[in-house]
């Protein structure tokens, strides 16, 4: 906040705004331009990412559901191993359209767990505490709000029960792969040997359906992006005119990395918060990664962190693996 404390805004600005504008800003100010992938979802960015969901397009959503859908059976057996009762942790658990196939299986079988789910965002875990137990009778369920770490030492150390953690959604690659691999370091450092992890992770695949998904014909991601600018201008009291940038979605077969650039489009200056940021035409700004992995390279990823893989689950395409790994 530092940077923040000449400046006129400042004094209306809460904790959460002041650290987007201090990272917009050291984003903006760096070589490359860069913004953070996470500042997508406001409530218009959670409309655009639901549309991009539904577009035909973007395949890893309908992937997964289908796994959930039509195994879940296989996914119960798995987890619920030796029978004993289970913390079911969902990190980024959204509006658990996948996850509820799960629940429902664990119930009809008789399983004895209790669903934690955690999300950033404090609307999110309302509306699940709300809606799930009407919608799943039997439900124990207690939604966290907060950080992901933070939140499963929370839930990990109020009980002795074993925990099973879910990361679904391919959440996973909008990490670069270094800082993936560090996140499954760090995520066993918070289990104890027997605990497990359902991950969901996008796999390489024919480039053009890949590049497909996040350059729909309808324009969906584009505008997905466009809305940070738009974001920062609502909150940042910034003058971006996204009819001077376009999107650039790239995917390279070679590292599996599927990255989203904006690019000026001419030479121009924005003001965001009393703070001038020139653009010269045709430079990018970095905005996310979607990398896409082999199975080799998640049995890498799984090994280099302890876990030891016990069973993967594909969609009939095998275009998406959600795998389980013990602790
Ligand atoms: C949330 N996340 C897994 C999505 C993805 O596929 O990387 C976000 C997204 N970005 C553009 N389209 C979808």
């Amino acid at each position: 906040a530092t940077q923040l404390q000449n400046q006129q805004p400042l004094t209306a600005m809460d904790a959460s705004t002041s650290q987007f504008y201090d990272d917009v800003l050291s984003g903006l100010t760096s070589t490359p331009k860069h913004l953070d992938a996470k500042y997508f979802y406001d409530a218009r960015g959670d409309e655009l990412f639901q549309d991009i969901m539904n577009c035909e397009e973007y395949y890893p959503t309908d992937c997964e559901m289908e796994i959930f859908a039509e195994q879940t059976a296989g996914l119960v057996n798995a987890l619920k191993a030796d029978g004993t009762p289970f913390n079911l942790i969902e990190l980024g658990a959204g509006d658990a359209t996948k996850s509820i196939h799960l629940l429902r299986g664990l119930l009809d079988a008789g399983v004895d767990f209790t669903y934690l789910p955690i999300d950033i965002s404090g609307h999110v875990i309302d509306s699940l505490n709300e809606t799930l137990p009407a919608q799943l009778p039997g439900l124990q369920i207690k939604g966290l709000q907060g950080e992901y770490f933070k939140m499963l030492k929370q839930a990990a150390a109020g009980s002795d029960k074993r925990n099973v953690v879910l990361f679904l959604g391919s959440n996973i690659g909008n990490m670069p792969v270094h800082e993936a691999e560090d996140f499954c370091k760090v995520l066993h450092m918070h289990l104890s040997t027997g605990d497990m992890a359902l991950i969901g992770i996008d796999l390489k695949k024919n480039p053009k359906v890949i590049l497909d998904a996040y350059n729909d014909k309808q324009g969906i991601t584009k505008q997905f992006n466009l809305n940070l600018l738009d974001r920062i201008n609502r909150e940042l009291d910034a003058d971006f005119n996204t009819n001077q940038f376009d999107h650039y979605p790239t995917y390279d077969p070679e590292t599996g990395a599927c990255k989203s650039f904006l690019v000026s489009l001419q030479d121009q200056q924005v003001n965001i918060g009393g703070q001038a940021i020139s653009f010269i035409k045709d430079e990018y700004v970095y905005m996310e990664v979607s990398q896409k992995y082999t199975l080799e390279q998640t049995r890498s990823m799984a090994a280099g962190a302890c876990f030891k893989p016990v069973k993967d689950f594909y969609d009939s395409r095998k275009w998406f693996l959600d795998t389980i790994w013990i602790a």
